[in-house]
């Protein structure tokens, strides 16, 4: 087993694995960066080195400053959470040439999922459902248009190198793909130095479902059930649930059954998650796999009484997976708490928390790097807390969630509590008849009966 486990991250994830590092007996250390100095990541860990400026790229992004600040505490292993070197394949081989274990999959694995197209390619080839489109990137206009023709409009062009909604565009008729065409090659291209494309039949008004696998380095890969991620607003998941209020047993079983078959072609190990869309005859199609633990990992954690970072710890550290998947117990939400103004189209709003209390009680769980005169700095992503409840079925924890923001109090910034106490009086929302429309309707029928 480990003996010490460097972070490299900050906020809510980092202080969730130090948690469980403690639990498991496992030295931690915290890597900051000046504007970090007071957060609790920082403060909870065993020891902190600070990496470097507020500028991301010149501390959590800075791979030479992290290895060496792994190399002078004697860490043996790096926990990159989710966002900045989590799905960093070079950091992923830096680690590896440096004889430290980053906790997650192999740099070729980061590497053939983060390419979409070709990630998309590896799982049609072993079997697993995709949206039909192109075999690969699409490398011309004429070769769009003529794939276009075949599938039928409208169809997306999604960057390669792209994923989580990011560079995207739908063509609606045939008159407009050249111009798409172009522009988001031009776009993917200064975003993310890659100008591919690929090309997918579009699916309207789909669900966001997505699949928990876990892999061990003796071949085992397991599925945990799903999460209904379908509440976003501009690709920025909002609300997750777990287990999905459309996904049958019959469904749940043949969504586990592609995500197993994916991850094993691949010798998958480590967490990962296997997105997919579900149309509204509950057809579901592979778009993407995430090589990292996810934001909403707690939901799976609560339906199946797990902790899903000690998982990546034990696998990492060479043991079998120990904790099998089991039916779902009852129903969890996580709801995410940004420091964002809901009535200014979601802006942020950093500063200092004035005043904070957090809800408790049986089912209730919060995730949270805030304390009272926390100062959120405005260089890093706005989320600040996760409420995440548990209920015995799907009313129940509806109810614990509305009794539990009675309670959740934040003073001195702007939230997206307000947000979510609207979506839990909206009657689409609790009958779990939403889509990805739900949110821009949302204000057209927030009259709570709506
Ligand atoms: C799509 C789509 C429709 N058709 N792909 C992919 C990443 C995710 N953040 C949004 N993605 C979508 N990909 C095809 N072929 C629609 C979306 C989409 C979406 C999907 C599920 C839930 C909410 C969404 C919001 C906007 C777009």
């Amino acid at each position: 087993m480990f003996n010490k486990i460097l972070i490299a991250n900050r906020g809510e994830i980092a202080l969730r694995i130090i948690r469980t590092c403690k639990e498991l007996g496992i030295k931690t250390v915290a890597v900051y960066s000046v504007a970090d100095k007071d957060s609790l990541h920082t403060v909870f860990a065993d020891e902190a080195v600070c990496i470097g400026p507020a500028n991301s790229k010149e501390s959590y992004l800075k791979i030479p400053s992290i290895i060496s600040a792994a190399q002078v505490t004697g860490a043996d292993a790096i926990h990159p959470g989710y966002g900045f070197l989590a799905e960093n394949a070079d950091f992923s081989e830096i680690c590896a040439e440096s004889n430290i274990k980053f906790i997650g999959p192999s740099p070729d694995m980061i590497r053939k999922m983060g390419d979409k197209a070709l990630a998309k390619e590896t799982m049609k080839a072993c079997g697993v459902p995709v949206v039909p489109g192109s075999d690969g990137a699409v490398k011309s206009v004429a070769e769009a248009k003529k794939i276009a023709l075949e599938i039928g409009y409208p169809v997306m062009l999604k960057a390669s190198a792209g994923g989580g909604g990011k560079g995207m565009r739908i063509v609606w008729e045939e008159k407009y793909i050249e111009n798409a065409f172009k522009t988001a090659s031009n776009e993917a291209d200064s975003a993310f130095g890659n100008p591919e494309l690929y090309l997918e039949k579009y699916i309207e008004n789909p669900r966001h479902i997505e699949i928990q696998v876990m892999g061990d380095q003796f071949g085992n890969v397991y599925h945990y059930n799903e999460r209904d991620c379908t509440v976003q607003r501009r690709h920025q998941k909002l609300i997750e649930e777990s287990p999905s209020p459309v996904v049958s047993p019959e469904l749940r079983k043949a969504m586990g059954d592609a995500s197993i078959k994916g991850a094993k072609a691949v010798n998958y190990e480590g967490a990962g998650t296997i997105e997919y869309l579900v149309d509204k005859h509950l057809n579901f199609y592979f778009i993407e796999m995430n090589t990292r633990i996810q934001v909403e990992h707690p939901v799976t954690e609560m339906v199946n009484n797990l902790d899903l970072i000690k998982q990546q710890i034990l696998v990492a550290a060479g043991q079998k997976i120990a904790d099998l998947p089991k039916e779902p117990n009852g129903h969890a939400f996580e709801f995410r708490i940004n420091a964002e103004d809901p009535d200014f189209n979601f802006r942020p709003s950093p500063g200092k928390i004035e005043y904070l209390h957090f809800p408790g009680g049986f089912g209730v769980r919060v995730d949270s790097h805030a304390y009272n005169d926390y100062v959120i700095p405005p260089y890093y992503d706005s989320l600040i807390a996760k409420l995440i409840v548990w209920g015995t079925d799907r009313e129940h924890a509806i109810s614990r969630a509305k009794r539990a923001f009675e309670e959740f109090q934040i003073e001195g910034i702007k939230t997206t509590i307000p947000f979510h106490q609207l979506v839990l009086e909206n009657n689409k929302f609790v009958k779990g008849d939403y889509d990805t429309s739900f949110i821009d309707h949302l204000a057209l029928n927030n009259n709570s009966r709506g």
